[in-house]
Protein backbone atom coordinates (compact mmCIF):
# COMPACT_ATOMS: atom_id res chain seq x y z
CA UNK A 1 0.00 0.00 0.00
CA UNK A 2 1.45 3.25 -0.79
CA UNK A 3 0.26 5.54 1.56
CA UNK A 4 0.84 9.39 0.84
CA UNK A 5 -0.81 10.62 3.94
CA UNK A 6 1.49 8.34 5.52
CA UNK A 7 4.59 9.69 3.58
CA UNK A 8 3.44 13.21 4.28
CA UNK A 9 3.72 13.16 7.43
CA UNK A 10 7.64 12.34 6.94
CA UNK A 11 7.77 16.00 5.25
CA UNK A 12 7.03 18.94 7.65
CA UNK A 13 8.06 21.51 5.39
CA UNK A 14 4.48 20.32 3.21
CA UNK A 15 2.43 21.23 5.97
CA UNK A 16 2.05 24.56 5.68
CA UNK A 17 -0.01 27.33 4.28
CA UNK A 18 0.05 31.00 2.84
CA UNK A 19 -2.94 33.00 3.63
CA UNK A 20 -5.26 30.12 4.41
CA UNK A 21 -4.11 28.67 1.34
CA UNK A 22 -1.99 24.97 1.91
CA UNK A 23 1.09 24.54 0.14
CA UNK A 24 1.33 22.43 -3.31
CA UNK A 25 4.38 21.71 -4.11
CA UNK A 26 4.48 20.47 -7.61
CA UNK A 27 8.93 20.88 -8.38
CA UNK A 28 10.56 17.77 -7.55
CA UNK A 29 12.23 17.49 -10.61
CA UNK A 30 14.01 20.95 -9.47
CA UNK A 31 14.58 19.78 -6.34
CA UNK A 32 12.54 17.25 -3.46
CA UNK A 33 11.69 17.90 0.12
CA UNK A 34 13.66 16.11 2.52
CA UNK A 35 11.87 13.46 5.06
CA UNK A 36 12.26 13.67 8.94
CA UNK A 37 14.85 10.35 8.67
CA UNK A 38 17.35 12.39 6.04
CA UNK A 39 16.98 15.89 8.64
CA UNK A 40 17.85 12.86 11.82
CA UNK A 41 20.37 11.71 9.77
CA UNK A 42 22.30 14.78 9.02
CA UNK A 43 21.76 16.37 12.40
CA UNK A 44 22.81 13.15 14.21
CA UNK A 45 26.07 13.49 12.64
CA UNK A 46 26.86 17.10 13.54
CA UNK A 47 25.54 16.27 17.55
CA UNK A 48 27.02 13.17 18.22
CA UNK A 49 29.93 12.79 15.96
CA UNK A 50 31.37 14.82 13.23
CA UNK A 51 34.42 15.01 12.60
CA UNK A 52 36.44 15.26 9.10
CA UNK A 53 36.46 11.82 7.02
CA UNK A 54 39.96 9.45 6.50
CA UNK A 55 41.98 11.58 8.21
CA UNK A 56 42.01 11.15 12.36
CA UNK A 57 43.05 8.26 13.91
CA UNK A 58 40.63 9.19 16.89
CA UNK A 59 36.98 7.57 17.64
CA UNK A 60 35.21 10.40 16.26
CA UNK A 61 36.74 10.72 12.78
CA UNK A 62 36.78 6.80 12.49
CA UNK A 63 32.77 6.74 12.90
CA UNK A 64 32.71 9.76 10.63
CA UNK A 65 34.62 7.96 8.25
CA UNK A 66 32.42 4.72 8.78
CA UNK A 67 29.13 6.56 8.05
CA UNK A 68 30.36 8.12 5.14
CA UNK A 69 31.77 4.79 3.96
CA UNK A 70 28.49 2.90 4.82
CA UNK A 71 26.59 5.55 2.81
CA UNK A 72 28.50 5.16 0.19
CA UNK A 73 27.71 1.28 0.08
CA UNK A 74 24.02 1.32 0.22
CA UNK A 75 23.73 3.98 -2.31
CA UNK A 76 26.51 2.00 -4.66
CA UNK A 77 23.71 -1.14 -3.56
CA UNK A 78 20.66 1.29 -4.83
CA UNK A 79 22.05 2.16 -8.12
CA UNK A 80 23.27 -2.31 -8.81
CA UNK A 81 26.90 -0.85 -9.06
CA UNK A 82 29.19 -4.26 -8.98
CA UNK A 83 31.54 -2.75 -6.53
CA UNK A 84 31.25 0.45 -4.36
CA UNK A 85 34.65 1.49 -5.34
CA UNK A 86 32.74 2.49 -8.32
CA UNK A 87 30.52 5.20 -7.01
CA UNK A 88 32.35 8.55 -6.31
CA UNK A 89 30.82 11.44 -4.53
CA UNK A 90 30.62 14.62 -6.40
CA UNK A 91 28.52 17.84 -5.55
CA UNK A 92 25.52 16.94 -7.85
CA UNK A 93 24.92 15.36 -11.30
CA UNK A 94 26.54 18.24 -13.15
CA UNK A 95 30.19 17.90 -11.28
CA UNK A 96 29.60 14.17 -12.01
CA UNK A 97 29.12 14.69 -15.90
CA UNK A 98 32.46 17.56 -16.08
CA UNK A 99 34.23 15.04 -14.70
CA UNK A 100 33.56 12.97 -17.12
CA UNK A 101 34.25 15.15 -20.07
CA UNK A 102 37.60 16.67 -18.51
CA UNK A 103 38.98 13.25 -17.21
CA UNK A 104 37.91 10.80 -19.63
CA UNK A 105 37.33 13.26 -22.42
CA UNK A 106 40.40 15.76 -22.25
CA UNK A 107 42.05 12.04 -22.21
CA UNK A 108 40.76 10.18 -25.31
CA UNK A 109 38.82 12.57 -27.55
CA UNK A 110 40.66 13.93 -30.63
CA UNK A 111 39.90 15.73 -34.02
CA UNK A 112 38.21 12.96 -36.20
CA UNK A 113 36.05 11.74 -33.42
CA UNK A 114 32.40 12.40 -32.54
CA UNK A 115 30.49 12.98 -29.42
CA UNK A 116 26.88 11.93 -29.89
CA UNK A 117 24.27 13.62 -27.85
CA UNK A 118 20.20 14.13 -27.64
CA UNK A 119 18.41 17.46 -28.56
CA UNK A 120 16.71 17.23 -25.19
CA UNK A 121 19.54 17.40 -22.79
CA UNK A 122 20.13 19.30 -20.05
CA UNK A 123 22.89 22.13 -20.25
CA UNK A 124 24.69 19.72 -17.72
CA UNK A 125 24.88 17.61 -20.13
CA UNK A 126 25.89 19.35 -23.34
CA UNK A 127 28.12 22.16 -22.20
CA UNK A 128 30.67 20.21 -20.77
CA UNK A 129 30.94 18.18 -24.58
CA UNK A 130 30.78 21.56 -26.11
CA UNK A 131 34.06 22.53 -24.08
CA UNK A 132 35.64 19.00 -24.63
CA UNK A 133 34.91 19.06 -28.36
CA UNK A 134 36.10 22.67 -28.47
CA UNK A 135 39.24 21.58 -26.64
CA UNK A 136 40.29 18.39 -28.15
CA UNK A 137 38.76 19.28 -31.88
CA UNK A 138 36.12 16.63 -31.88
CA UNK A 139 32.66 17.01 -33.33
CA UNK A 140 29.68 17.78 -30.83
CA UNK A 141 26.62 15.82 -33.48
CA UNK A 142 22.69 16.29 -31.88
CA UNK A 143 20.73 13.74 -32.37
CA UNK A 144 16.51 14.55 -32.79
CA UNK A 145 13.29 13.21 -30.67
CA UNK A 146 10.19 13.25 -32.77
CA UNK A 147 7.65 15.18 -32.92
CA UNK A 148 5.94 13.13 -29.97
CA UNK A 149 8.86 13.78 -27.98
CA UNK A 150 10.78 10.29 -28.38
CA UNK A 151 14.14 9.03 -29.50
CA UNK A 152 14.24 9.01 -33.07
CA UNK A 153 16.05 5.91 -33.17
CA UNK A 154 16.29 5.96 -36.78
CA UNK A 155 18.52 8.92 -37.06
CA UNK A 156 20.15 7.78 -33.84
CA UNK A 157 21.05 4.72 -35.73
CA UNK A 158 21.74 6.66 -38.26
CA UNK A 159 24.18 8.92 -36.73
CA UNK A 160 26.23 6.02 -34.78
CA UNK A 161 29.41 4.68 -36.93
CA UNK A 162 32.95 4.69 -35.42
CA UNK A 163 33.92 8.34 -35.33
CA UNK A 164 31.47 8.20 -32.39
CA UNK A 165 33.68 8.35 -29.71
CA UNK A 166 31.10 8.90 -26.96
CA UNK A 167 26.86 9.26 -26.84
CA UNK A 168 25.52 11.21 -23.78
CA UNK A 169 22.09 11.09 -23.09
CA UNK A 170 19.41 11.50 -20.15
CA UNK A 171 17.85 8.53 -18.71
CA UNK A 172 14.68 11.12 -18.33
CA UNK A 173 14.04 14.42 -19.59
CA UNK A 174 13.70 16.90 -17.19
CA UNK A 175 11.26 18.66 -19.83
CA UNK A 176 9.44 16.58 -21.85
CA UNK A 177 9.74 13.68 -19.10
CA UNK A 178 10.59 11.11 -21.98
CA UNK A 179 12.07 8.24 -20.34
CA UNK A 180 14.96 7.22 -23.18
CA UNK A 181 15.27 3.25 -24.70
CA UNK A 182 18.12 3.62 -22.91
CA UNK A 183 19.37 -0.50 -22.77
CA UNK A 184 18.53 -0.29 -26.52
CA UNK A 185 20.42 2.86 -27.44
CA UNK A 186 23.53 1.91 -24.97
CA UNK A 187 23.93 -1.77 -26.81
CA UNK A 188 23.82 0.25 -30.41
CA UNK A 189 26.22 2.90 -28.86
CA UNK A 190 29.08 -0.34 -27.58
CA UNK A 191 28.38 -1.70 -31.35
CA UNK A 192 30.34 0.98 -32.96
CA UNK A 193 32.82 1.53 -30.07
CA UNK A 194 31.55 4.55 -28.15
CA UNK A 195 31.63 5.03 -24.40
CA UNK A 196 28.25 5.90 -23.06
CA UNK A 197 27.13 8.54 -20.49
CA UNK A 198 24.15 8.17 -18.89
CA UNK A 199 22.65 11.39 -16.83
CA UNK A 200 20.20 9.96 -14.47
CA UNK A 201 19.37 12.93 -12.68
CA UNK A 202 15.72 12.94 -13.02
CA UNK A 203 15.33 9.03 -13.83
CA UNK A 204 17.07 7.81 -10.37
CA UNK A 205 14.77 9.21 -8.21
CA UNK A 206 11.93 7.90 -9.85
CA UNK A 207 12.98 4.56 -11.33
CA UNK A 208 14.41 1.24 -10.05
CA UNK A 209 18.12 1.94 -11.93
CA UNK A 210 20.66 -1.23 -12.73
CA UNK A 211 23.78 0.07 -13.79
CA UNK A 212 24.93 -3.31 -14.66
CA UNK A 213 21.52 -4.28 -16.22
CA UNK A 214 21.59 -1.02 -18.39
CA UNK A 215 25.39 -1.22 -19.51
CA UNK A 216 26.22 2.16 -19.42
CA UNK A 217 29.91 3.17 -18.59
CA UNK A 218 29.10 6.62 -16.81
CA UNK A 219 26.07 7.31 -15.04
CA UNK A 220 25.57 10.72 -12.97
CA UNK A 221 23.27 12.00 -10.47
CA UNK A 222 21.88 14.12 -7.76
CA UNK A 223 20.77 13.66 -4.06
CA UNK A 224 18.96 16.38 -3.75
CA UNK A 225 16.33 15.12 -6.21
CA UNK A 226 16.13 12.09 -4.28
CA UNK A 227 15.35 13.55 -0.38
CA UNK A 228 18.95 13.91 0.14
CA UNK A 229 20.29 17.10 1.19
CA UNK A 230 21.76 19.39 -1.98
CA UNK A 231 25.73 19.71 -2.25
CA UNK A 232 26.26 15.82 -2.45
CA UNK A 233 25.65 13.78 -5.63
CA UNK A 234 27.40 10.56 -7.31
CA UNK A 235 29.11 9.37 -10.21
CA UNK A 236 29.18 6.25 -11.06
CA UNK A 237 31.63 4.62 -13.83
CA UNK A 238 32.85 1.03 -14.96
CA UNK A 239 36.09 0.52 -12.90
CA UNK A 240 38.06 -0.55 -16.07
CA UNK A 241 37.51 3.12 -17.08
CA UNK A 242 37.88 4.80 -13.96
CA UNK A 243 41.26 2.73 -13.05
CA UNK A 244 42.70 4.40 -16.85
CA UNK A 245 41.25 8.05 -15.83
CA UNK A 246 43.25 10.99 -14.88
CA UNK A 247 42.19 12.72 -11.93
CA UNK A 248 39.80 15.68 -12.29
CA UNK A 249 40.34 17.62 -9.58
CA UNK A 250 43.53 17.18 -7.13
CA UNK A 251 45.14 17.82 -3.69
CA UNK A 252 44.26 16.09 -0.60
CA UNK A 253 42.34 12.70 0.20
CA UNK A 254 42.96 12.23 -3.70
CA UNK A 255 46.76 11.06 -3.10
CA UNK A 256 48.72 8.02 -2.58
CA UNK A 257 52.25 9.62 -2.26
CA UNK A 258 53.36 13.10 -2.94
CA UNK A 259 56.47 14.48 -3.40
CA UNK A 260 57.74 18.05 -4.26
CA UNK A 261 58.31 16.63 -8.02
CA UNK A 262 55.91 14.31 -8.42
CA UNK A 263 52.66 12.54 -7.26
CA UNK A 264 50.74 9.40 -6.86
CA UNK A 265 47.14 8.60 -6.91
CA UNK A 266 45.26 7.10 -4.17
CA UNK A 267 43.18 3.96 -5.07
CA UNK A 268 39.14 4.15 -6.28
CA UNK A 269 36.99 5.97 -5.42
CA UNK A 270 38.81 8.49 -3.41
CA UNK A 271 41.52 9.03 -6.05
CA UNK A 272 38.64 11.14 -7.25
CA UNK A 273 37.37 12.75 -4.21
CA UNK A 274 39.47 15.73 -3.98
CA UNK A 275 39.41 17.72 -0.81
CA UNK A 276 37.22 17.21 2.37
CA UNK A 277 33.81 16.05 1.03
CA UNK A 278 30.38 16.36 2.11
CA UNK A 279 30.26 14.95 4.82
CA UNK A 280 26.68 15.00 6.36
CA UNK A 281 25.35 15.56 3.18
CA UNK A 282 26.60 12.06 1.82
CA UNK A 283 25.20 10.60 5.19
CA UNK A 284 22.11 11.84 4.51
CA UNK A 285 21.90 10.62 0.71
CA UNK A 286 22.40 7.01 2.64
CA UNK A 287 19.48 7.78 4.88
CA UNK A 288 17.45 9.47 1.59
CA UNK A 289 18.32 5.72 -0.12
CA UNK A 290 16.99 3.64 2.81
CA UNK A 291 13.67 6.00 2.73
CA UNK A 292 13.54 4.98 -1.22
CA UNK A 293 14.00 1.37 -0.63
CA UNK A 294 11.31 0.94 2.31
CA UNK A 295 8.73 2.51 0.10
CA UNK A 296 10.23 0.48 -2.54
CA UNK A 297 11.00 1.92 -6.28
CA UNK A 298 8.52 0.02 -8.42
CA UNK A 299 5.78 1.30 -5.59
CA UNK A 300 7.24 4.37 -6.68
CA UNK A 301 7.03 4.10 -10.17
CA UNK A 302 3.53 2.77 -9.57
CA UNK A 303 2.24 5.80 -7.77
CA UNK A 304 4.13 8.62 -10.56
CA UNK A 305 2.63 6.16 -13.51
CA UNK A 306 -1.40 6.79 -11.40
CA UNK A 307 -0.32 10.28 -10.53
CA UNK A 308 0.75 11.18 -13.95
CA UNK A 309 -1.85 9.64 -15.73
CA UNK A 310 -4.39 11.50 -13.63
CA UNK A 311 -2.46 14.92 -14.62
CA UNK A 312 -2.14 14.37 -17.95
CA UNK A 313 -5.82 14.04 -18.20
CA UNK A 314 -6.60 16.34 -16.07
CA UNK A 315 -4.02 19.48 -17.92
CA UNK A 316 -4.81 18.34 -21.21
CA UNK A 317 -8.90 18.74 -21.10
CA UNK A 318 -7.64 22.42 -19.56
CA UNK A 319 -8.28 25.05 -22.87
CA UNK A 320 -5.13 26.84 -24.01
CA UNK A 321 -3.09 24.03 -22.14
CA UNK A 322 -0.30 22.24 -24.56
CA UNK A 323 1.80 19.64 -22.75
CA UNK A 324 5.21 18.72 -24.43
CA UNK A 325 6.41 15.20 -24.73
CA UNK A 326 5.41 11.88 -24.53
CA UNK A 327 1.26 11.73 -23.71
CA UNK A 328 1.70 8.06 -22.55
CA UNK A 329 2.73 7.83 -18.94
CA UNK A 330 4.53 4.36 -19.87
CA UNK A 331 6.86 6.39 -21.69
CA UNK A 332 7.40 9.49 -19.32
CA UNK A 333 8.58 10.76 -15.69
CA UNK A 334 6.29 12.93 -13.60
CA UNK A 335 7.61 15.92 -14.71
CA UNK A 336 4.90 18.01 -17.00
CA UNK A 337 6.12 20.90 -19.03
CA UNK A 338 3.31 22.96 -21.04
CA UNK A 339 2.08 25.97 -22.13
CA UNK A 340 -0.67 27.76 -21.60
CA UNK A 341 -2.02 30.15 -24.70
CA UNK A 342 0.25 33.18 -24.67
CA UNK A 343 0.67 33.62 -21.07
CA UNK A 344 3.96 33.97 -20.33
CA UNK A 345 5.08 30.85 -17.76
CA UNK A 346 7.07 33.28 -15.57
CA UNK A 347 3.31 35.52 -15.29
CA UNK A 348 1.59 31.93 -14.53
CA UNK A 349 3.90 31.07 -12.05
CA UNK A 350 3.33 33.86 -10.22
CA UNK A 351 -0.29 33.75 -10.50
CA UNK A 352 -0.06 29.91 -9.26
CA UNK A 353 2.01 31.30 -6.03
CA UNK A 354 -1.16 33.55 -5.25
CA UNK A 355 -2.73 30.21 -4.87
CA UNK A 356 0.46 28.79 -2.94
CA UNK A 357 0.95 26.39 -5.94
CA UNK A 358 4.55 25.91 -6.63
CA UNK A 359 5.73 24.87 -9.80
CA UNK A 360 8.71 25.93 -12.44
CA UNK A 361 8.98 28.40 -15.24
CA UNK A 362 11.61 29.12 -17.64
CA UNK A 363 13.41 26.85 -19.93
CA UNK A 364 14.65 24.57 -17.25
CA UNK A 365 18.07 24.24 -18.35
CA UNK A 366 17.08 23.27 -21.64
CA UNK A 367 17.25 26.33 -23.60
CA UNK A 368 18.19 24.54 -27.21
CA UNK A 369 15.34 22.19 -27.18
CA UNK A 370 12.94 25.17 -26.09
CA UNK A 371 14.96 27.04 -29.19
CA UNK A 372 13.60 23.88 -31.17
CA UNK A 373 10.17 24.10 -29.86
CA UNK A 374 9.69 27.41 -30.87
CA UNK A 375 8.88 28.36 -27.69
CA UNK A 376 11.15 30.90 -25.00
CA UNK A 377 9.87 28.83 -22.09
CA UNK A 378 7.65 26.54 -20.35
CA UNK A 379 5.81 26.17 -17.31
CA UNK A 380 6.13 22.87 -15.70
CA UNK A 381 4.90 20.99 -12.77
CA UNK A 382 6.57 18.15 -11.54
CA UNK A 383 5.24 15.17 -8.97
CA UNK A 384 7.40 12.79 -6.27
CA UNK A 385 6.13 10.50 -3.50
CA UNK A 386 4.06 13.08 -1.46
CA UNK A 387 2.24 14.46 -3.93
CA UNK A 388 -1.17 13.53 -4.30
CA UNK A 389 -4.66 13.91 -6.78
CA UNK A 390 -5.50 16.85 -4.97
CA UNK A 391 -2.61 18.27 -5.65
CA UNK A 392 -3.21 18.38 -9.48
CA UNK A 393 -6.98 19.63 -9.02
CA UNK A 394 -5.29 22.56 -7.59
CA UNK A 395 -3.11 23.15 -10.33
CA UNK A 396 -5.93 22.57 -12.78
CA UNK A 397 -8.02 25.40 -10.80
CA UNK A 398 -5.45 28.21 -10.08
CA UNK A 399 -5.22 27.10 -14.20
CA UNK A 400 -8.83 28.11 -14.78
CA UNK A 401 -8.31 31.35 -12.97
CA UNK A 402 -5.17 32.44 -14.82
CA UNK A 403 -7.02 31.59 -18.00
CA UNK A 404 -9.80 34.23 -16.97
CA UNK A 405 -7.32 36.71 -15.65
CA UNK A 406 -5.53 36.88 -18.99
CA UNK A 407 -8.28 36.16 -21.01
CA UNK A 408 -7.59 33.48 -23.54
N1 LIG B 1 17.43 19.81 -13.37
C1 LIG B 1 15.38 21.01 -13.13
O1 LIG B 1 14.62 21.83 -12.59
P1 LIG B 1 22.18 19.33 -10.74
O2 LIG B 1 21.75 20.74 -10.87
O3 LIG B 1 23.64 19.16 -11.02
O4 LIG B 1 21.74 18.68 -9.48
O5 LIG B 1 21.40 18.52 -11.88
C2 LIG B 1 21.59 18.86 -13.21
C3 LIG B 1 20.63 18.12 -14.08
C4 LIG B 1 21.13 17.24 -15.01
N2 LIG B 1 20.31 16.52 -15.80
C5 LIG B 1 18.99 16.63 -15.71
C6 LIG B 1 18.13 15.78 -16.61
C7 LIG B 1 18.42 17.51 -14.80
O6 LIG B 1 17.09 17.61 -14.72
C8 LIG B 1 19.25 18.29 -13.96
C9 LIG B 1 18.68 19.29 -13.00
C10 LIG B 1 16.70 20.69 -12.50
O7 LIG B 1 15.05 20.44 -14.17
C11 LIG B 1 17.44 21.92 -12.10
S1 LIG B 1 17.93 22.89 -13.48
Amino acid sequence: MFDVDAIRRDFPLLNQQTNGKPLVYLDSAASSQKPLAVLDAVDACYREYYANVHRGIYDLSEKSSDEYEKARKKIARFINAASWRELIFTRNATEALNLVAYSWGLENLRAGDTILVSDMEHHANLVPWQQVARKTGATLTIFPTTVGGLVDMEAYKRLLNPSVKLVAFTLMSNVLGTITPAKEMIALAHEVGAVVVADGAQSVPHLPTDVQALDCDFMAFSGHKMLAPSGIGALWGRKSLLNEMPPFLTGGDMIKEVHYDYSEWNQLPWKFEAGTPAIAQAIGMGAAVDYLNNLGMAAIRRHEIELTTYALDRLSRVEGVNILGPLDPAQRGGAIAFTFGDIHPHDLASMLNADNVAIRAGHHCAQPLHDKLNISASARASFYIYNKPEEVDQLVVSLNAARKVFAI
